[in-house]
């Protein structure tokens, strides 16, 4: 049977979760091996370009308006400051450069020009662009496609079932429809979730289960450990257990064997040990940089540290086995500081 499947059925991708963990952390990697080399890890950057006050109610957002949190509203960022940062990012070895919005969804309006300012501008700079801005339309879809976007992030977050428990201001089934226009914009996709919200394994599964069985993998799969945030409903969950984490990425790396994993949101509160385990069950990705959007990550300098303990190496971008689109196709713009390249 081929590795490369669309067709799992809950029992098998059960069976995986629950292997006993030496066993599942040799599969994963094994299966990581076969597809990719297992000393590279991309190293993507995060921009919150436009920050608080969303009116949706995800209960694990620090963003979101309705809940009290230390969050300070900001309006949309000027297209030179984003480029100083994508810049700094790019100079400091991130190949991937990620534009979070805390809207509900993208409208037609002159926000929406600017982002699309903003993503020609730092696909001029050479570096993979994505964005993360909420549901999005066909046409919208396809105008970021136009203005460069190499990926997108929308994320299902949690199983169909524990949706409602989680976010009652959308539906499952519009975040497929978003992830589908820009899968037909030939943009690349990239979906995962949070563990640690009260979720039950088989909601674990269930969400690796709609990933792995889209009529085309993500290309690349965030597994984000809850960040608890005072003021959100989920300030109070426990820590996620490591071991918790590494069943979620051998899981996605068994089921979707050519994705990137990616390490996400939770690093900071994860030893060196502890991300070796994630890497070596087959995530490949991680945010680098102090913050992610709006809460803390590691440090630069500690992440160049584990990567030399670990003798990883940071992957070039628009690498073969995740770029849907031709490279050749990509508008080549004026470099931010003034020369071609
Ligand atoms: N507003 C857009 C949306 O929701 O699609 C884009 C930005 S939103 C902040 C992007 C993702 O960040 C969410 O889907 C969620 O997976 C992740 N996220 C937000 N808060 C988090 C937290 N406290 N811990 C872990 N991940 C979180
Ligand atoms: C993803 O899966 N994780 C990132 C990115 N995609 C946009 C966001 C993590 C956010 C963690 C909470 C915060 O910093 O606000
Ligand atoms: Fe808004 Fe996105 Fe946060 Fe939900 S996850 S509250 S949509 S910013």
């Amino acid at each position: 049977m081929s590795d490369i499947r669309n067709n799992w059925t809950r029992e098998e991708a059960e069976a995986i979760y629950n292997l006993p963990m030496m066993e599942l952390l040799y599969q994963g990697a094994t299966m990581h091996r076969k597809y990719s080399d297992p000393s590279e890890v991309q190293v993507c950057t995060l921009l919150s370009i436009k920050t608080g006050g969303c009116p949706e109610d995800c209960a694990y957002c620090p963003q979101a308006a309705r809940y009290h949190t230390d969050v300070k509203v900001e309006k949309l960022m000027p297209v030179n400051e984003v480029m100083k940062a994508a810049l700094e990012a790019k100079e400091s070895g991130s190949t991937r450069f990620c534009m979070g919005a805390a809207w509900r969804e993208v409208r037609d309006n002159k926000d929406f020009d600017r982002v699309l300012d903003m993503v020609k501008g730092v696909s001029s700079m050479g570096m993979e662009v994505c964005c993360t801005l909420g549901m999005l339309t066909a046409e919208q879809a396809e105008k970021l496609q136009n203005a460069g976007l190499y990926a997108y992030n929308h994320n299902l977050d949690t199983s169909e079932e524990h949706y409602d428990k989680i976010i009652s201001t959308r539906t499952y089934d519009d975040r497929i429809e978003t992830l589908e226009n820009v899968r037909k914009a030939k943009i690349s996709v990239c979906s995962g979730g949070i563990i640690g919200m009260g979720e039950k394994d088989a909601d674990r599964v269930g969400m690796l289960l709609t990933l792995a069985n889209l009529p085309e993998h993500p290309e690349s799969v965030p597994v984000n450990a809850l960040v608890p945030v005072e003021g959100t409903p989920l300030e109070n969950q426990p820590k996620v257990p490591v071991w918790d984490m590494i069943r979620m990425i051998a899981t996605a790396r068994i089921m979707m064997p050519k994705a990137m994993v990616r390490l996400s949101a939770g690093r900071v509160r994860m030893t060196v040990e502890e991300q070796a385990l994630c890497f070596m069950a087959g995530a490949n990705s991680i945010f680098a940089g102090d913050k992610l959007l709006t809460t803390p990550n590691p440090e630069v300098n500690e992440d160049k540290v584990m990567f030399q303990i670990l003798n990883l190496k940071p992957r070039a971008p628009f690498k073969a086995n995740e770029a849907p689109v031709d490279i050749q196709q990509i508008p080549q713009h004026e470099h931010a500081c003034g020369h071609s390249h």
